[in-house]
């Protein structure tokens, strides 16, 4: 069994952004911008947020958080989203999801400029990407497929599984996967929860993509020998030995699945580094765009 060590290859990744930001400093070129709007403090997201942060000042990026109330109205976060897209300071921006639920997260979405849209969520991106043109690629499938990519792990005829039909992970990995290219050319299967038969798609699967948010959903005996596991989920459950009093476990039964996959991303440290790293990358096309 290899690790996906997420961890490792995002340095590695965000070690050639920062080259190519110094090189683009030294030619007194535009440094990336990336803003980052978060509403109410949902722990995970802020978690999510200082993470964003942290790795934009490693690549040498500016970076702006702008925070507010869960009480805001829709109104004035459509307000603030006009202001980064009128902002020529701003390369790129997110809106950092789930929002409170007063608020519709694709009335936010539908007002982001798509040349500014780092998450690839706005259809007009999301569609470009369905159809194999330009487009930013959304952070956490991006994040997957430089994984694939970095590991060398074939997908050209592969029976992909993918397990949930989200709008940022499940459905677009899919439609990445079997697209024609590298990675890609797979044979791609998404499940969801009125899927039947579960068990039996999941063992012809020679690669798993887990997005549904239920811990240790997949055990080994739904897994077949040598699969490759990509565990998206990150669910936090209660630890009373931790100091934080709780600990992160992915959708996969890591201890029980890992003896039988021949790849497997850990949670944490696997997936959700990528998709920080994915974000940079975004960024960093962005500011070159512009
Ligand atoms: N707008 N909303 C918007 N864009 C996104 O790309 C996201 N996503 C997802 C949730 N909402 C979003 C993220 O940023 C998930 N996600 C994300 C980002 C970072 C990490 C996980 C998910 C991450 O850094 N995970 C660490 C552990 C973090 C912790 O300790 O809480 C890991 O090692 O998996």
């Amino acid at each position: 069994m290899i690790l996906l060590d997420g961890r490792a290859l995002s340095k590695k990744i965000k070690e050639e952004i920062k080259a190519e930001v110094d090189t683009i400093r030294d030619n007194g070129g535009n440094i990336p911008h990336l803003a980052a709007v978060i509403v109410g403090d949902n722990p995970a997201s802020e978690s999510y947020v200082k993470n964003k942060v942290k790795s934009s000042d490693f690549v040498g990026f500016e970076s702006t958080v702008i925070k507010k109330d869960a009480n805001i109205s829709e109104e004035e976060l459509l307000e603030i989203v006009e202001g980064l897209n009128k902002n020529s300071d701003v390369d790129g921006f997110i809106v950092q999801l789930p929002l409170p639920r007063h608020i519709d997260p694709d009335k936010i979405t539908l007002s982001i400029d798509p040349k500014k849209d780092v998450d690839g969520f706005h259809p007009y991106n999301f569609g470009s990407m369905a159809q194999g043109l330009e487009a930013y690629l959304p952070a956490t499938p991006y994040g997957i497929l430089l994984m694939l990519e970095r590991y060398e792990i074939e997908t050209e005829g592969k029976e992909v599984v993918v397990l949930g039909r989200s709008n940022i992970v499940g459905s677009p990995i899919s439609i990445l996967l079997a697209r024609k290219g590298n990675p890609g050319n797979a044979t791609v299967t998404i499940t969801h929860s009125r899927t039947k038969d579960l068990d039996n798609i999941l063992r012809k699967a020679d690669i798993i993509i887990a997005a549904i948010g239920r811990n240790h959903f997949i055990k080994a005996d739904q897994v077949k020998e040598g699969a490759v596991i990509i565990d998206v989920g990150i669910n936090r459950i209660e630890d009373p030995s931790r100091k934080r009093g709780y600990r992160l476990v992915g959708d996969v039964d890591f201890d029980d699945v890992s003896s039988k996959a021949s790849y497997i991303t850990p949670v944490p440290g696997g997936v959700g580094p990528m998709t920080v790293t994915a974000l940079m990358l975004n960024t960093l096309k962005a500011s070159k765009l512009k």
